[in-house]
């Protein structure tokens, strides 16, 4: 028999705790809270690429009930929740691709602007609070 499905809401909140590890850690970076290191900036940005895939698939019809900050809006308007994800993995994709070959804080700011604005909007937009 197949393994449970895994509780979408918690699988969902776990992508998202993964997020903040890495784009937390390019923001202190950003912020100079911590010091500037072009690997490890380019690996959590290749990481959030790789986690910017990831979260979608945990909003199936119905998860809406439960311990969550997500707003109906994403079931009653599903294709504006697929713009700013789309959106979101765009703009994530072109950070990595910047921050691959980048060599100072300079170089990498206005991606990782552009980029946390796509986290803003959806939240703003689909995310309660
Ligand atoms: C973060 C975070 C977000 C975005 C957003 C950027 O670090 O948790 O949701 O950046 O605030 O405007």
């Amino acid at each position: 028999t197949a393994a449970p499905a895994k509780d979408p809401i918690q699988a969902r909140k776990h992508v998202f705790k993964e997020y903040k590890k890495s784009f937390g850690a390019m923001g202190d970076m950003v912020k100079g809270k911590t010091a500037w290191n072009k690997d490890e900036f380019a690996k959590y940005a290749a990481n959030m690429e790789t986690l910017s895939s990831q979260p979608w698939q945990y909003f199936p019809a119905g998860s809406d009930k439960g311990k969550t900050e997500a707003r109906a809006e994403i079931w009653t308007k599903p294709a504006e929740f697929k713009k700013q994800a789309d959106s979101h993995q765009a703009k994530i994709a072109e950070l990595a691709k910047v921050a691959a070959t980048a060599t100072t804080l300079a170089d990498v700011k206005p991606a990782f602007g552009a980029a946390g604005q796509t986290c803003k909007a959806c939240h703003d937009q689909f995310k309660k609070d």
